[in-house]
């Protein structure tokens, strides 16, 4: 009869929130530092990790950083001093890990990087990282409006010569924003039709719906009739950047295509209704690569220093018959 035991470490005066899931008398102790819950992908990411780590029977310490690196630089000291195994986290942006780093790496705890990526001066400050990969999901977008726009010939409105493309970005200095947007830009000046295009604008809405929203509708209080194309950085951004179009009297879809990454539920449903064009997939179901990959470091087992999940592209007239596949 396995004991269970049921350990609750609330939040210290730090302001964090650290949960332990139900913890059985695990073989491992691994301490999460997720971002926060500032989309639907997030919150899938989160429910994957929490689910993978009682399938595969870990102690999990989870710590959200509601949206602070400083909260996560926080939590992984914590995790330090509770002796935790190995050490997870999500980098909110890529740079200032260097120090918490090395405080894990003289504990001799190992650290497993999940999703986006970090820059450290030493590469053995962190064994490997398990993700997604944004250079190409920005690229695969870029291509995807080359192609739909040679498919349909789409003309810019209003008498225009360029078609305009407007973007939002994600959160600065992350790599998921940095990633999409250099993709973007590099398929954008390797294609043969660059002169058909215009970046008209381009600002962060910070991956959510919220801030998507409120940057298009500054995008569209200066430039209403010449915005032919929104690229989103993520599909959250893309979903409030549909009600500022409606609010404009505008048919997002139509009068503005939209393209945005990420393929949750939400962006599927606006497809089907005809408000949005195409989503590029990026994977939140990490988890059990995560713990795979976290046992086998913790059993001196050697594992790749990158390994990216698997990502689709998912176009309007698909989506129906899509969504009701989607697990997130
Ligand atoms: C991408 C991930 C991004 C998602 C957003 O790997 O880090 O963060 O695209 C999320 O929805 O906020």
């Amino acid at each position: 009869m396995k004991f269970k035991k049921i350990l609750l470490s609330l939040g210290i005066g730090l302001g964090l929130t650290f949960a332990t899931t139900m913890a059985s008398a695990a073989e491992y102790k691994i301490g999460f530092s997720q971002i926060g819950a500032e989309s639907e992908w997030r919150t899938a990411n989160t429910k994957d990790i929490k689910e993978a780590a009682k399938r595969h029977d870990v102690n999990l310490i989870f710590s959200d950083a509601q949206q602070k690196q400083e909260n996560q630089i926080k939590a992984i000291r914590t995790f330090i001093a509770q002796k935790v195994d190995l050490i997870g986290f999500v980098p909110i942006v890529e740079t200032g890990w260097d120090n918490i780093l090395r405080e894990a790496k003289r504990a001799k705890i190992p650290v497993l990087v999940m999703d986006r990526d970090l820059k450290v001066s030493d590469p053995s400050l962190f064994v490997a990282k398990i993700g997604t990969d944004s250079y190409t999901e920005g690229k695969k977008a870029f291509e995807w409006i080359d192609s739909f726009v040679n498919k349909t010939q789409l003309k810019p409105r209003n008498g225009r010569d360029k078609i305009n493309i407007v973007v939002l970005e994600g959160t600065v200095g992350s790599s998921a924003a940095t990633g999409r947007g250099n993709g973007f830009n590099d398929a954008f000046n390797a294609s043969a039709n660059k002169d058909k295009f215009k970046i008209l604008a381009s600002q962060t809405g910070d991956f959510t719906r919220q801030k998507g929203q409120e940057v298009m509708e500054s995008f569209l209080k200066s430039n209403r009739n010449d915005i032919d194309i929104l690229f989103a950085h993520n599909d959250d951004m893309a979903l409030g950047a549909i009600q500022a179009i409606e609010a404009a009297g505008l048919k997002p879809g139509k009068d503005i295509i939209i393209i945005s990454c990420d393929g949750v539920k939400g962006i599927f449903q606006a497809m089907i209704e005809g408000k949005s064009n195409v989503t590029i997939e990026c994977n939140p179901l990490q988890g059990d690569l995560f713990f795979e990959t976290a046992k086998k470091i913790l059993k001196g087992e050697s594992v790749p220093k990158s390994v990216f999940v698997e990502e689709g592209i998912f176009e309007a007239d698909v989506a129906k018959e899509v969504l009701p596949t989607r697990k997130y």
